[in-house]
């Protein structure tokens, strides 16, 4: 058994080989009898399960051939993929986990989050997020055309762009207490969301963040579990079979 950990790759049809380098991925973890988490931003904005595109049919397929192998797929949301649920992870038995889980492999005790609820700093998200989080609007939105979603994703998309230009570095990184908080009572903490891939030793206890998947950097910093607890970070290339 591998435990497999992920997150932000953004996949979208304009990035086409960061969509090669997951399913190159797939295919590299399909005989390891892998539980891949996906701790969020797998999806670079996320409109609802209704949504149906060429691209997405190629991914589908082959999380559904990566399950027929033995594999199982759990998904955290991000900020970016919030709307992606049930519907969506069903065609490959894909598992929808909580915004914390804890997960214990060999008897240490692990936190999975996306991330982005310890960028306590950001009021002007963490603002954003408690609007956008509202499940009765998330059933309203999802009521509304695909069309209108996609240009409010757009619209949300420009503005968060817009307003990281004014927001200082400190400020999108995790805060401190809240990171001593979240590993409270557990051993180690593992999220993505920040982009800043590192393992950070905190006294007895360890965080460990995820790299985003870019195109320009051609890798990943993916992290590897065995059944034993060994923990390896991976550099991850992402078009390294193609
Ligand atoms: O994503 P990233 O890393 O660039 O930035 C995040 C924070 N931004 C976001 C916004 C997402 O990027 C966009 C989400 C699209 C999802 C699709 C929605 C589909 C809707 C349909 C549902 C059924 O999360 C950013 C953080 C940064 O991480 C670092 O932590 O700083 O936060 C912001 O920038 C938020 C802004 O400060 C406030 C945004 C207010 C938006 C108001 C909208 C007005 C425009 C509406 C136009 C139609
Ligand atoms: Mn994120």
């Amino acid at each position: 058994m591998t435990y497999l950990f992920i997150s932000d790759l953004h996949l979208s049809p304009e990035h086409p080989r960061l969509i090669r380098g997951f399913l190159d991925l797939l295919q590299s973890y399909q005989d390891r009898h892998t539980q891949l988490y996906i701790l969020g931003d797998w999806f670079n904005a996320w409109i609802g399960d209704d949504y149906t595109a060429p691209w997405l049919d190629e991914i589908v397929e082959k999380l559904q051939d990566f399950h027929r192998h033995g594999n199982q797929v759990y998904f955290q949301v991000g900020n970016r993929d919030f709307a992606l649920g049930y519907d969506f992870l069903k065609q490959f038995h894909g598992i929808l986990l909580p915004d914390i889980y804890t997960l214990n492999i060999s008897g240490v005790t692990y936190r999975l989050e996306h991330g982005d609820a310890l960028c306590t700093d950001d009021v002007a998200y963490q603002r954003f997020k408690k609007i956008i989080r509202n499940p009765y609007l998330i059933a309203l939105l999802k009521r509304t055309p695909l069309s209108f979603r996609q240009k409010l994703a757009n619209g949300f998309r420009k503005k968060s762009h817009d307003d990281k230009q004014q927001k200082t570095y400190a400020i999108m990184d995790v805060h401190p207490k809240a990171v001593e908080t979240a590993l409270f009572d557990v051993d180690i903490l593992i999220h993505g969301h920040t982009h800043r891939p590192a393992i950070h030793p905190l006294g007895q206890k360890t965080r460990i963040v995820l790299g985003d998947w870019r195109e320009k950097t051609n890798q990943a910093m993916i992290l590897e579990i065995d059944e034993q607890g060994h923990q390896n970070f991976i550099q991850w290339n992402i078009s390294s079979s193609r």
